[in-house]
């Protein structure tokens, strides 16, 4: 975005080392002291403003989605949207709008690992011509409860335990599970929160949702209910648990990386927006209130159009100035995009400036580069903490006469933002609406319209994660909450961690399904997948070459991993080793083995491939040399490429992972 360039400095660029007055600096190494053996002076300001600026270098995080990533990108519409929507950017086709993406882990601390169980944070700043538009949303279309008055204690419960800070980047521990017993409205949540889209296999291959029902409004004032999605075009794809959790050893910044090296290698990542369209008058015509944000629009019911691309294409100079600094606000909107009255998203207007001015310290944290419109802003507010603008003129508020009242406020026909008139008529309480009152009927379309593997990796996740827990009431009354969605999964899970199932079962009787639901049906390409190539023993050189340009012809990014780093000829080489490279961090595997025995790590690292459930390809002089491994040679995914050449493997890197060797 051109706006940050005049921001930016370059080091190489400039002439000397200054303080922060412009002062050059003979020396920058040693503080000034009386004599080399005795102590610093006070007078050393060079010191003092260096150590000074260096102490307050942190800011506080984010209470929730502490660690993210960002990226810079643009938006282009497919067609005018004016049936909808008189915002300038989702009808005007030739506009490019910029965007900047920040994705995130929403319970650990900035530090923690990426690829832990947990929501994901996909916030969009979109700088259109009218303003900036925010959409804060996740990786999951429903949230854990109906109200923002919750918030605090949902977040209190998910977070690591006051009294020790333990457990960092998890929610298996009691604090949550008991808020979760405690509140049925989580149920359809949380069993998104155990499947498999709690472990995306790639930021880039996540699916994103605005989750709340938002406003569309058109130039004649007519509105439409509208939900957001962001659909990626590599498809949805997950890790597998185990996995998850190696990784976050191996490499806690899997996902951040995975982002980064993408962008720059030229391989953008790239997602379609899609709206969910209902009339005004269709409201009341579902079998859920399309104001409770625990609930879901089935796409076959309300199908997602297509409406403009959204593609990556650059990363951030300075991840503090950029990635932390950004600040985004549901309540950022253009005109043409209004709220509903969702509970949910009323408390998230007034949260996210809030927590703004102890993050980022004042009420201007909108002149920090990354948070600027790129379109004129001006109003009569003024002064504040780090106050960039210098206001030129003698009046500061509205009606003016002395400035013949500018800057004037803009009718709605030429741009000015007008709220849509919508008509209230209610008593002033505090409660819940008896529409928001069935919590299990979507949990169990959720369930209903997954695999069995997708089913199996759900039940194994309450396991793991109840198991984890200590308090048996707080187990029970999980197991209860499960005991409304589906009785076979509640017993299952009560065996795994020891819980009692309760006498009568609850199950919501709904055989309802929507496949859009299952990350079966998603789209698989082999591109930016990656395959660790292991040699054991010298490998023919030509025959690799060969197989290479075909990973490379299907854009399949591959390591070459032996004992020690070496060229193999003069363009290839050797880039891992078996103590740097694991198969946690990759999508594939080929061993190419001209020795009589493999070695113990790779065949380590073919067995955990193979647990995987990822294709591996074998090319092997000896083929007992896997004798009384695991791996059967007859499974699915597995490949003798000697036999069935490397199309062969690259079919099966494109399909990704084989679930039939769980069967
Ligand atoms: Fe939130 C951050 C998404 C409910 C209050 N939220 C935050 C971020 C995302 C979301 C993606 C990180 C933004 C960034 O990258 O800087 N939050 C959601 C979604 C929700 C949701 C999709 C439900 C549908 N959030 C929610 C509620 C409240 C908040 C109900 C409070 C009433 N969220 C916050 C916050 C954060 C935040 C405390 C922390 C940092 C920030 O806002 O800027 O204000």
């Amino acid at each position: 975005m051109e706006q940050l360039g005049q921001y930016t400095i370059n080091n190489e660029k400039k002439a000397g080392l200054t303080t922060n007055q412009g002062l050059k600096m003979a020396e920058d190494e040693f503080s000034l002291k009386a004599g080399v053996r005795g102590p610093t002076l006070m007078e050393d300001f060079h010191f003092r403003e260096k150590m000074t600026h260096f102490d307050h270098e942190r800011i506080p995080e984010r209470v929730v989605h502490a660690r993210g990533v960002g990226a810079h990108g643009v938006f282009q519409l497919y067609e005018s949207l004016a049936d909808y929507t008189k915002a300038d950017f989702l009808t005007n086709p030739s506009k490019t709008t910029p965007v900047f993406v920040r994705f995130s882990t929403v319970q650990g601390s900035r530090g923690s690992s990426d690829t832990v169980r947990d929501v994901r944070g996909f916030a969009t700043k979109f700088y259109t011509d009218e303003g900036n538009f925010d959409l804060v949303g996740n990786n999951m279309p429903v949230f854990f409860i109906q109200d923002a008055i919750k918030f605090p204690d949902f977040v209190h419960a998910v977070k690591p335990e006051p009294h020790n800070e333990i457990p960092q980047g998890a929610s298996a521990h009691d604090t949550f599970w008991d808020f979760i017993g405690q509140n049925s409205e989580s149920a359809h949540m949380i069993m998104w929160h155990m499947s498999d889209r709690a472990i995306p296999r790639s930021l880039r291959m996540m699916e994103g949702f605005g989750v709340h029902t938002f406003r569309l409004v058109n130039a004649d004032g007519q509105a439409h209910f509208v939900k957001f999605h962001w659909k990626p075009a590599l498809g949805v794809h997950s890790l597998v648990w185990d996995e998850a959790q190696r990784i976050a050893g191996k490499n806690p910044d899997f996902h951040r990386q995975d982002l980064y090296e993408a962008i720059e290698k030229g391989d953008y990542p790239e997602w379609e927006l899609g709206l969910q369209l209902i009339p005004e008058e269709d409201e009341h015509s579902f079998d859920f209130d399309i104001l409770d944000p625990t609930k879901l629009w089935p796409e076959e019911e309300v199908p997602v159009k297509l409406v403009g691309k959204m593609t990556l294409n650059r990363n951030v100079d300075n991840f503090f100035a950029e990635t932390e600094q950004v600040a985004f606000h549901p309540g950022h909107v253009v005109p043409g995009i209004d709220f509903s009255n969702d509970p949910l998203l009323q408390g998230r207007l007034f949260s996210y400036t809030d927590t703004q001015l102890s993050r980022l310290g004042g009420p201007n944290f909108h002149q920090i580069p990354i948070n600027q419109p790129v379109c004129p802003f001006h109003n009569n507010q003024r002064d504040g903490m780090h106050q960039m603008t210098i206001h030129h003129g003698q009046t500061s508020y509205h009606r003016n006469g002395l400035n013949g009242n500018q800057p004037e406020t803009v009718p709605a026909d030429q741009g000015g933002y007008e709220h849509y008139q919508e008509k209230i008529d209610g008593r002033k309480i505090r409660g819940r609406s008896e529409s928001f009152h069935d919590f299990y009927s979507q949990a169990k379309l959720f369930y209903n319209s997954l695999t069995s593997h997708e089913q199996q990796h759900i039940k194994d996740a309450f396991s793991f994660e109840l198991g984890k827990c200590k308090s048996d009431m707080v187990k029970a009354n999980a197991i209860s909450l499960i005991n409304h969605i589906d009785r076979q999964l509640a017993e299952g899970v009560a065996a795994n961690i020891g819980a009692p199932v309760p006498e009568e079962n609850y199950e919501v009787q709904s055989a309802k399904v929507s496949p859009a639901l299952s990350m079966a049906n998603t789209i698989n390409k082999p591109d930016t997948k990656s395959v660790a190539i292991l040699l054991n023993g010298k490998p023919d050189v030509e025959t690799l070459t060969n197989w290479l340009e075909m990973f490379a012809n299907h854009k399949i990014n591959y390591s070459i991993v032996d004992q020690k780093i070496y060229k193999l000829n003069q363009s290839l080489k050797v880039t891992d080793t078996y103590d740097t490279a694991d198969s946690s961090l990759f999508d594939a595997a080929l061993l190419i083995s001209n020795e009589e025995i493999i070695q113990t790590p790779i065949l380590e690292f073919i067995q955990t491939t193979y647990k995987h459930f990822k294709p591996l390809a074998l090319s092997l002089s000896n083929p007992n040399a896997i004798l009384y491994s695991p791996i059967s040679l007859e499974a699915k995914g597995v490949y003798n490429i000697t036999t069935t050449g490397i199309q062969s493997f690259i079919d099966g890197i494109t399909r990704g992972r084989f679930w039939e060797r769980a069967l």
